[in-house]
């Protein structure tokens, strides 16, 4: 029912993808496209992030960004649209899961942001299952199928290659490059820069060491500066079993010219989640990007957030937070699913990242499976409980009235929608429900301007 795809990009990346220029082939009137695109997902080069998602009946639908947000223009793109290879409808539904992740990145530098679309149940060849990634190519007219190509790999069946993606300068020389894991337990890195042709710099593959008492299958990616070099970390979220007992691990890898695999940890010794979420931001300020990482499961279904401190070599210590945690409203009942989102940004304006959860099955008052979001602060000690927000469609100021089942909090977003310089928060609940809007401050989210919008929170960072 949550199927969803996650859609991860390290804004750091994005940064220092836009500061660095490069050999260009460009001709001079083409100025406006002169360097790397600035955002990460601004498809056609007009200065406005664009918003991307999927579903399974439509396929990836892409909303141009205006100066107030996102606009009403948007394209539809599956395996029908023209130059995008394969067949869509091949794995049932319109769309079938071409979309299941989407990362963003001016991958082939000309100034226009590009959008790579996974399919980890793609048909390749005779080989059912072995799964594809595409890359769709911005424009001064934004994302369109012409000159789509998709990463060259080794066909092999039900090897899930796409099963998550994420984009990230993982080697640290400034061109974006291509994390893909299969379904099993190997993580590709393809190096920038991309070329309409197909080629792509050098690709290595990586896996965890598995041994006959333990094994992990890759459930999710989460890019971000960990260890504040130049090289964008990796987090691969995974099920692990070991000796027959299933836990939630994250497994470290450690960006730089030689991308090297770290140390892999239990998040939850007890039941692995399903879909787990993830962003790395520094939330303590200590020049180390901290991974928060939702853990669904714990507690029967209660759920939390696994916080795991960055250090100068990788990841250091943990804390958890949940709903039972001090000055975090409303309580930890079972299966309310505290985590079902999480979306990193500074609210306040104290130079400190807080982050967004979602708590999409919280019952709000007697209406069930209605759901909220928490904000919680980052501070010197890093995320607290202490001047947290809570947020549902009973908050005074808040369009329309608690649903059941809206799950409102299936999916959130911290970013300057409006352009005024704060962090807004964008919140998705199911998909017969706007998503709200409710605008930030200077002292944090509020309810002053709150709108419905019809774009879906599922976008990069
Ligand atoms: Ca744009
Ligand atoms: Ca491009
Ligand atoms: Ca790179
Ligand atoms: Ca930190």
């Amino acid at each position: 029912m949550f199927t969803r795809s996650t859609f991860r990009l390290a804004l750091a990346t994005a940064t220092a993808v836009s500061l660095t220029g490069g050999l260009l082939t460009l001709s001079v009137s083409a100025a406006s496209a002169a360097t790397p695109a600035k955002f990460a997902d601004d498809f056609n080069g007009d200065g406005y992030r664009d918003f991307a998602t999927y579903n399974f009946s439509d396929g990836v639908v892409v909303t141009y960004g205006t100066a107030t947000g996102p606009g009403t223009t948007t394209k539809t793109f599956t395996q029908s649209t023209a130059g995008i290879p394969g067949t869509a409808g091949d794995a049932g539904g319109y769309a079938d899961g071409f979309g299941g992740d989407l990362a963003a990145a001016d991958l082939n530098r000309d100034g226009y942001a590009d959008l790579a679309v996974a399919d980890r149940s793609e048909k390749v060849g005779t080989k059912p299952g072995s799964g594809a990634v595409t890359i769709l190519w911005g424009s001064k007219t934004g994302l369109s199928g012409t000159d789509a190509v998709r990463l060259k790999v080794t066909a092999s069946s039900h090897q899930g290659f796409g099963n998550e993606i994420e984009t990230g300068d993982f080697n640290g020389d400034g061109k974006a490059d291509l994390a893909v894991a299969t379904g099993a337990d190997t993580v590709y890195i393809y190096r920038g820069g991309f070329a309409k042709s197909g080629t792509t710099g050098q690709v290595t593959k990586h896996s965890p060491s598995i041994t006959s008492s333990y094994v992990i299958e890759f459930t999710g990616l989460v890019a971000g500066k960990v260890t504040n070099d130049k090289a964008t970390d990796l987090y691969v979220l995974g099920a692990g079993v070991h000796n027959d007992k299933q836990t939630q691990d994250a497994w470290f890898l450690r960006g730089g010219s030689t991308v090297k695999s770290g140390k892999a940890t239990v998040l939850n010794s007890s039941t692995p989640a399903y879909d787990p979420t993830g962003v790395v931001a520094d939330f303590d300020k200590d020049g180390y990007g901290d991974l928060a990482v939702s853990d669904t499961a714990y507690r029967s279904g209660a759920g939390s957030v696994v916080v795991w401190r960055g250090g100068s070599t990788g990841p250091t210590t943990k804390y958890r937070l949940s709903q039972a945690t001090s000055g975090v409203a409303t309580a930890a009942t079972k299966n309310d699913t505290f985590g079902s989102d999480l979306s990193a940004g500074d609210t306040n304006g104290d130079g400190y990242p807080d982050l967004a959860v979602g708590v999409r099955e919280e019952q709000v008052g007697s209406v069930k499976y209605a759901g909220g979001v928490h904000v919680l602060r980052g501070g010197r000690s890093g995320l607290t409980g202490t001047n947290s927000q809570w947020f549902s469609r009973a908050t005074a100021g808040v369009p329309g009235d608690p649903t059941e089942g809206e799950i409102f909090g299936l999916f959130v977003r911290l970013r300057d929608i409006d352009r005024d310089g704060d962090k807004d928060l964008l919140v998705s609940g199911n998909s017969y429900s706007p998503s709200l809007l409710l605008p930030g401050t200077k002292s944090g989210i509020g309810t002053a301007g709150a709108q419905d919008l019809n774009v879906i929170a599922e976008l990069p960072q």
